[in-house]
């Protein structure tokens, strides 16, 4: 019995760590910045913002995360009154781990424009997200539909149109 802890605990330390570290960090990249790679740790010293809003279950849900407009910023990317000219023909690409993507227009996600928080959230209703949504999901308050609500986020794309 002691053999088989002594094999098996490292090895699955090693997993559990392997995978962790693949699917912690998201990936912003663009053509006007350098790619940008945030941890798990860096996620959670950047500010902390809270959305409440109503999920694919039909509940008003609390998470917990950091905004996508903060995520951007700390990647370079320029936002409100001096960067608006180039916000307005901008998207972002939201890639998943299971290669499901979603694009948000660069006014919806920066405040000058909008009304309303988008949140890559990596907690809901205080508890970390549940490994098949998670570690990191966007939150998209009041859409009717869900579809954007990407689960499992793994890089932002930032796409400008050319002039
Ligand atoms: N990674 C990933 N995220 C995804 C999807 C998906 O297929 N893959 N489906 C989307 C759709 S269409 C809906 S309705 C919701 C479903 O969320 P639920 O599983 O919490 O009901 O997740 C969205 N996020
Ligand atoms: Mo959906």
């Amino acid at each position: 019995m002691r053999k088989f802890y002594i094999v098996m605990c490292p090895l699955l330390l090693c997993m559990a760590f392997g995978l962790q570290s693949v699917a912690q960090n998201i990936t912003i990249s663009g053509d006007s910045i350098a790619t940008f790679t945030i941890n798990k740790t860096m996620f959670r010293e950047m500010k902390q913002a809270v959305v409440m809003a109503k999920a694919h279950d039909d509940k008003v849900h609390r998470y917990t995360g950091v905004t996508v407009a903060n995520l951007l910023a700390k990647a370079g990317i320029l936002l409100g009154d001096t960067a608006k000219r180039k916000s307005i023909i901008s998207y972002i690409v939201v890639t998943a781990a299971d290669n499901y993507k979603a694009i948000y227009s660069l006014p919806e996600i920066d405040p000058l424009f909008a009304n309303r928080t988008i949140l890559l959230a990596d907690k809901e209703d205080k508890k970390l997200l549940a490994s098949e949504n998670g570690p990191y999901q966007m939150i998209v308050p009041a859409e009717k539909e869900h579809a954007r609500w990407v689960r499992q986020v793994v890089s932002i794309e930032v796409v400008t149109l050319k002039q």
